[in-house]
C-alpha cells in the first residue's frame, strides 16, 4: 500500500497537474462526511473525504480533522488562544491568571503544592479538583477548580461558569471543552512564570470520574501535556458510544450517549442529534484517545461498576491504542482495569504501572509501559467493531 502511494505521489509530482502536494498529503479538513452511518468504530487511518493516512506527517493532519470533527459534533468548539493573558505569581504558590478577550475578562487562581523532594523546575500534574491518584513526592500538583470554569451539576449548569462569562452563555462548548481551554491557559501562565519553578515540558493532567472524562479531553486538545491519566472516566471518557449502546442492548446497565446528555452538560448541545443513533457519529472515543498520541496516555478503569461501561472502555481503549501502534509507540499508551474497590479509590495493584508511566513521561526514565490489563471477564471481539487494518505509518 505504501509503495503504491509513493508511486502515486511520484506521478503527481512529476506531472504538470495542478494538484498541490500539501493537499494531496493533507486534504482540506472535512468535518461533515456525507451521510455518515457506520456501526463499526470509525477508521482512524482514513481522512473524512476517503484519502488513506499512510505517513506519520499525515497523521498530524488527520488528528486535526478528528479534533475539529469531535468539537463540531460532540464536545463543542474550543476557542483559540485569548487576546491576552496576564499572570501574577502570589503567595509563593498561586498563579493569579487574568484572561481578556473581546473586552471581557475573567480571573482564576490555581494553586501549586510543591513536592517534599525532587529538584526544580518540578514536573507537575494539573489535577481536576485535586485528582485521585497517589502523587510521587517529587512531582508538584496544580489544583484545578474545573467547576468554577464550567459548572457540572445537572442540566441547569448549561452555560454557567467563568468560561461562559468570557465567551457567552450560548458558546457551543460543553463543560469538558471549557475545562480543557482553561487547562491550556494554566499552561500558558506557567510558560510565562519561571519563578513558579514548574517544568512545562513535563506536565501531566489527571482527574477521576466526570473529571477523568475532562482530563482525557484536555490531554487530547493540548499537545504540551506530556502525560494524560484519566481515572475511571467510563462512558463519555474512555468508553466508546457504539460499544456502550451495544452493551445496553445486550442487557448491561451502562451509561450511554442518550442518557449522558440528559444527565449533565459535559457535552455540547450539538451532540444531541446523534445520541439516539451513534452510528451516525463520524467519531468515537478511540479517536479521542488517539489524539493524545504519540504522547503518554495511561487509562485507569474499574471493573466493579457496570455503569462505567467496563467492556466498552476495554474495547474502546484497545482500539485507541492502535493509533499509537501505527505511530510506532504502542507502549506510550497503557490501559489498566482492575475491580474490587470503590469508585476513584486507587488500588495498590495498579501502583507499579502508574509509577512506570510517571517515570517515563515526567522523568525520561526507560520504564516498561507495555500495559494492557483487565480483571474483567470478557474478551474484545475485534471483528464486531473494527473493519480496517492498522497501518505502519512511515
Ligand atoms: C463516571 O463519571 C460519572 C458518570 O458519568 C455519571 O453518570 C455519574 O453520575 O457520576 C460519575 C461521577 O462523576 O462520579 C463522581
Amino acid at each position: 500500500m505504501a509503495t503504491r502511494y509513493s508511486a502515486l505521489l511520484a506521478l503527481f509530482c512529476g506531472s504538470a497537474m495542478a494538484v498541490s502536494l500539501p493537499n494531496l498529503l493533507c486534504p482540506p479538513v472535512n468535518t461533515s462526511p456525507a451521510h455518515y452511518n457506520d456501526s463499526f468504530l470509525p477508521n482512524p487511518f482514513v481522512f473524512n473525504d476517503g484519502l488513506p493516512v499512510l505517513l506519520k506527517t499525515q497523521w498530524t493532519c488527520r488528528a486535526n480533522e478528528i479534533s475539529q470533527t469531535i468539537q463540531k459534533d460532540e464536545l463543542g468548539i474550543l476557542p483559540p488562544k485569548p487576546q491576552s493573558l496576564a499572570v501574577q505569581f502570589v503567595n509563593g504558590n498561586t498563579l493569579n491568571i487574568t484572561v481578556t478577550n473581546n473586552g471581557k475578562s475573567i480571573n482564576f487562581a490555581p494553586s501549586i503544592t510543591y513536592p517534599a523532594n525532587g529538584t526544580a523546575p518540578f514536573p507537575a500534574f494539573i489535577a481536576y479538583d485535586g485528582g485521585s491518584i497517589p502523587y510521587p513526592d517529587n512531582v508538584a500538583v496544580i489544583y484545578f477548580d474545573n467547576d468554577e470554569i464550567a459548572q457540572q451539576n445537572d442540566q441547569s449548569s448549561r452555560g454557567v461558569g467563568k468560561f461562559f462569562d468570557l465567551f457567552g452563555t450560548d458558546a457551543s462548548a460543553g463543560a469538558m471543552t471549557a475545562w480543557a481551554w482553561a487547562v491550556s491557559r494554566i499552561i500558558d501562565a506557567l510558560e510565562k512564570t519561571p519563578q513558579a519553578k514548574i517544568n512545562v515540558n513535563k506536565l501531566g493532567v489527571t482527574g477521576c470520574s466526570r473529571n477523568g472524562k475532562g482530563a482525557l479531553v484536555a490531554g487530547a486538545f493540548d499537545s504540551r501535556i506530556a502525560l494524560t491519566i484519566p481515572q475511571e472516566s467510563g462512558s463519555g471518557g474512555a468508553a466508546c458510544w457504539r460499544i456502550s449502546d451495544w452493551q445496553l442492548a445486550t442487557g448491561t446497565n451502562v451509561q450511554t450517549a442518550h442518557e449522558i446528555v440528559q444527565e449533565n452538560v459535559w457535552f455540547s448541545t450539538a451532540f444531541d442529534p446523534f445520541v439516539n443513533d451513534t452510528s451516525t457519529l463520524p467519531v468515537d472515543h478511540h479517536l479521542l484517545a488517539g489524539l493524545v498520541a504519540p504522547r503518554g496516555l495511561f487509562v485507569i478503569e474499574n471493573t466493579a461498576y457496570d455503569w462505567l461501561g467496563t467492556q466498552s472502555t476495554n474495547g474502546c481503549m484497545r482500539t485507541g491504542r492502535k493509533v499509537f501502534e501505527a505511530l510506532g509507540v504502542a507502549d506510550n499508551m497503557g490501559f489498566s482495569q482492575i475491580g474490587n474497590h470503590l469508585h476513584c479509590d486507587f488500588p495498590a495493584s495498579q501502583q507499579g504501572n502508574l509509577t512506570n508511566f510517571i517515570d517515563k513521561f515526567l522523568f525520561n526514565k526507560n520504564t516498561d509501559t507495555n500495559i494492557v490489563v483487565s480483571d474483567g471477564n470478557y474478551t474484545f471481539n475485534e471483528k464486531q467493531w473494527i473493519n480496517w487494518p492498522t497501518p505502519n505509518l512511515i
